[in-house]
């Protein structure tokens, strides 16, 4: 289908591996398409009115990839433009455009555990290292509890001689782009990867591995600081201008195996980053915060929000609340 596609295309994507990975995959099936790609202001998970005329105003066609950004900014892109959602986080189908996601259509996410394996799927490709690389961003060493997709890892790591460390380093090497606050080579990412013929060139990219020596000095640094407990909830406040707090968030609560709040004053002027993981579903408090009009959205056990300065006490204390409720 999207083989058939004329005229200009954007691809608009997540900043992470998996947001990259995903672009690559696509770029590379419509190498010869007019077609670009970008990825919303780093942190924000919808567009600005300024993105929105842009990219509904100069493409025929637009690519939504690894993000769920709200339906209206969809609706929107739709008024001039064919649209194409490539997903697996939680949210509802919109149902006038073409929306594929098999996890919101109730099928089990441990089966499309990254939008790479969805849109690699979808392509009919085989197996390769870019659908495997968004699966790993996504889910880091807990992969491992997902039987199916650890052995389809680890097998395709013997055959192509590659160690699951190695494939590790290669994900941090890639979301290092978006850590730095550099959206620029966040675009130029997929790009980059197009023309790469080994994994070494990944390995050995050297603009990612000084990013990576910085960034780990920063999160080595916060997670040395003591953590807050209340109620067997883990509560962190950050201030940093790297964007590290699900890093940091995923670190603690993996660590500790406790739910954990994190709050990062030190990314936007005005608003706040907060980052929650919780061992109970978070869809009850991820619809808590869209009903109050907060930026934010999730997946099974992850909320991430944009919470403007004056609300954050009061959306963290039902966070807060949330996690000390006993699920039903
Ligand atoms: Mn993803």
């Amino acid at each position: 289908m999207l083989q058939e596609l004329q005229g200009r295309g954007i691809i608009i994507h997540h900043w992470d591996t998996d947001g990259i990975c995903s672009t690559r995959l696509i770029l590379k099936h419509l190498k010869d398409k007019d077609i670009t790609n970008k990825t919303p202001i780093l942190g924000n998970y919808f567009l600005t009115e300024e993105e929105l005329s842009k990219y509904s105003e100069n493409y025929d066609y637009v690519i939504v990839v690894d993000m769920s950004i709200p339906e209206e900014n969809i609706l929107c892109l739709a008024k001039n433009a064919k649209v194409f959602i490539f997903d697996h986080h939680l949210g509802k189908v919109i149902k006038k455009v073409f929306h594929h996601n098999p996890v919101i259509k109730g099928e089990n996410p441990d089966k499309y555990p990254s939008t790479s394996w969805i849109v690699n799927d979808y392509l009919g490709n085989p197996l390769n290292l870019y659908a495997i690389l968004g699966v790993l961003g996504d889910h880091e060493q807990k992969i491992k509890n997902n039987k199916e997709f650890f052995k389809i890892i680890t097998d395709f790591s013997k055959e192509n001689n590659i160690s699951f460390e190695e494939l590790l380093k290669m994900v941090y090497l890639l979301d290092t782009n978006y850590k730095m606050r550099d959206k620029k080579s966040v675009e130029e990412a997929p790009i980059t990867l197009l023309h790469f013929d080994s994994p070494d060139d990944i390995l050995y990219n050297k603009k990612w591995n000084d990013n990576y020596d910085k960034i780990n000095k920063e999160i080595k640094s916060i997670l040395s600081l003591k953590n807050e407990e209340i109620n067997g909830i883990i509560f962190k406040k950050i201030n940093t201008p790297f964007n590290i707090i699900s890093t940091i968030t995923r670190k603690i609560s993996w660590d500790t195996g406790k739910n954990t709040l994190v709050l990062n004053t030190g990314f936007f002027d005005d608003k706040d980053q907060i980052y929650m993981r919780s061992k109970k579903d978070a869809t009850p408090i991820i619809k808590r915060g869209k009903e109050l009009g907060l930026k934010c959205g999730g997946k099974k056990e992850v909320l991430g929000a944009i919470v403007p300065k004056e609300k954050t006490e009061s959306f963290i204390e039902e966070i807060m609340n949330f996690l000390n409720q006993k699920e039903k």
